[in-house]
């Protein structure tokens, strides 16, 4: 029987790109995001590639209690056991000094990157306690690990999935289970596009002039920390392209 892996956020970019390496490896996966129709895309393609997995889309929105709980609290038998959890669905949206904040902006990411996590995680984690295994992989950032002008709101976010990681490794440990914190840098994918409201030209900024990672970078590194050993856990990965040395210093060309 092939393992179950949940991964949020699986419509664009790293998330994405996880499936696909999941599904390459023979993994029955369960795919969400609030964008129905590209997951049922994404569905379609991966059963040609792989006819011997299951894909099971749940289109729903991480920031609600109820569309979390009605979507996982009650999935068939055949689905229940999910042994891997990728929380990976986030955004940053906006970029501006404290005093100049938009309120707007500051409670999509707390609610998505924070609440979302959560609310995921405490559907998803007593079935890996009942079972005695599991793994559960947060997708934090090089902004959970420093701060940058601007970044304030993003950055007290992706803290909090950091710290979070840390405290689930603590709770979960007598049980067997894996917690992994994965913290990329400058990753090529929606996400800038989103940061900057759909301005195309603001959302190339962060690339210009130096390679960045890609979702599939991510996605290997993911599908490594999985593969190891039951008694090999990956604590925290922070992981950048080698023409960046911190969140604010790229080498450009
Ligand atoms: P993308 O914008 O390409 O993907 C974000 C994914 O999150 C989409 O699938 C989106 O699906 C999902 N998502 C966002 N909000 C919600 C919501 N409310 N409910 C359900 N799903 C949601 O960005 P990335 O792939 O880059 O981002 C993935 C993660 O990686 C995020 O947590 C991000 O913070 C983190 N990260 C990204 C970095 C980068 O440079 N790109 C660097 C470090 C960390 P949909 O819109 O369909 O709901
Ligand atoms: C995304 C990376 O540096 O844009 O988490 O905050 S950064």
């Amino acid at each position: 029987m092939n393992k179950i892996v949940l991964i949020t956020g699986a419509t664009s970019g790293i998330g994405h790109a996880t499936a696909r390496k999941f599904a390459e490896n023979n993994y029955d996966l369960i795919i969400t995001g609030r964008r129905k129709e590209r997951l049922e895309k994404l569905k379609k393609e991966l059963l040609e590639n792989n006819k011997k997995i299951r894909v099971l889309p749940l289109a729903f929105d991480v920031r609600s209690l109820s569309e979390v709980v009605e979507n996982l609290g009650n999935l068939d038998r055949d689905w229940q056991n999910i042994d891997i959890l990728v929380n990976n669905a986030g955004l940053a949206v906006g970029l501006s000094h404290i005093d100049d904040g938009v309120i707007d902006d500051w409670e999509r990411m707390i609610d998505t990157n924070i609440k979302g996590l959560l609310y995921i995680t405490r559907v998803v984690s007593p079935g890996m306690v009942e079972r005695g295994r599991g793994h559960i992989l947060n997708i934090g950032s090089i902004a959970g690990k420093e701060v940058y002008e601007n970044g304030n709101v993003y950055c007290a976010t992706k803290h909090a999935v950091d710290a979070l990681s840390r405290s689930m490794r603590i709770d979960l440990v007598k049980h067997g289970i894996k917690v992994s914190n994965i913290a990329p840098g400058l990753v090529k994918t929606e996400f800038s596009d989103v940061r900057f409201k759909g301005d195309k030209e603001k959302a190339e900024v962060p690339y210009k002039g130096m390679k960045p990672l890609s979702g599939e970078d991510i996605a290997d590194v993911i599908l490594y920390c999985v593969s190891l050993p039951d008694h090999v856990n990956i604590n925290d990965v922070l992981i950048m392209p080698t023409a960046q040395a911190s969140a604010t210093i790229v080498n450009r060309d």
